[in-house]
């Protein structure tokens, strides 16, 4: 498909996914040391009150925090660049690359908006690559609800109720999900040996760098560099 026709269904639905955007070996790679780095058993990132009222299990790594350089060639793959571009417009901004693993049994993610859609011009670009296949066995697919980044602000209630309409994705190795921080979006739970997807966040030009401080659950606002619950929701 066009990159016109692409970005014209990213701002329909609030998300693409592209299976077969980056080759096997890279992913390969990718993926081995992502495994080398978390280990057999890695430590939760998050306290329990998180985890209990988040229902959100993922344990991040920030690799160029470590020196490692071997994400690089894909943030500056020509067709990941291109397609920024056309969804982003000019001086965008790169935020960093952040891998999230989460372990097997684990809840996955409840439902939730990166960051507050106040403002429809103020939202964070996941660009989700995926180095290992997501199946029925695996567990942790993304769910989306197309088109709900035009919905405002995700209802109160159930963390991880269905929404009518909602669209389970199973990206395989090499799928390039583009995700919308106002989308409404969840990962289900993990049922094979750890889930991984590697996010390569963006934002358009002027942009707060904290943009994704606080989250959006359906029954709280969660701000990670306080580690505090800053507001209650309930339906
Ligand atoms: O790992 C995924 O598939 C989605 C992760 C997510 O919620 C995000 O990147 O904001
Ligand atoms: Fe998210």
């Amino acid at each position: 498909m066009h990159i016109q026709e692409l970005t014209a269904l990213f701002h329909r639905d609030g998300y693409i996914a592209l299976d077969g955007f980056f080759n096997d070996q890279p992913m390969a790679h990718l993926d081995s040391l992502i495994h080398s780095h978390y280990g057999s058993n890695p430590g939760f990132h998050h306290d329990e009150a998180f985890l209990d009222k988040s229902q959100t299990d993922v344990i991040p790594w920030f690799p160029k925090q470590d020196g490692v350089q071997d994400f690089d060639a894909i943030e500056n793959d020509p067709g990941l660049q291109s397609l920024t571009d056309a969804i982003l417009g000019e001086h965008w901004d790169s935020q960093y690359c952040m891998v999230m693993f989460s372990k097997q049994g684990s809840l996955g993610q409840a439902w939730h908006q990166d960051c507050s859609p106040e403002n429809s011009k103020q939202f964070n670009l996941n660009r989700l690559v995926y180095t290992a296949d997501i199946t029925d066995d695996t567990g942790g697919q993304t769910v989306v609800v197309p088109g709900s980044h035009r919905n405002g602000l995700i209802p109160p209630g159930n963390p991880v109720g269905n929404f009518q309409g909602q669209v389970v994705l199973q990206p395989k190795k090499g799928t390039l999900v583009l995700l919308h921080g106002h989308t409404w979006h969840r990962v289900l739970p993990i049922k094979g040996a750890g889930r991984v997807s590697t996010n390569f966040r963006a934002v358009p030009a002027s942009t707060p760098d904290d943009i994704t401080d606080i989250c959006i659950y359906r029954n709280m606002r969660y701000q990670f560099s306080t580690s505090r619950v800053v507001e209650e929701r309930s339906a």
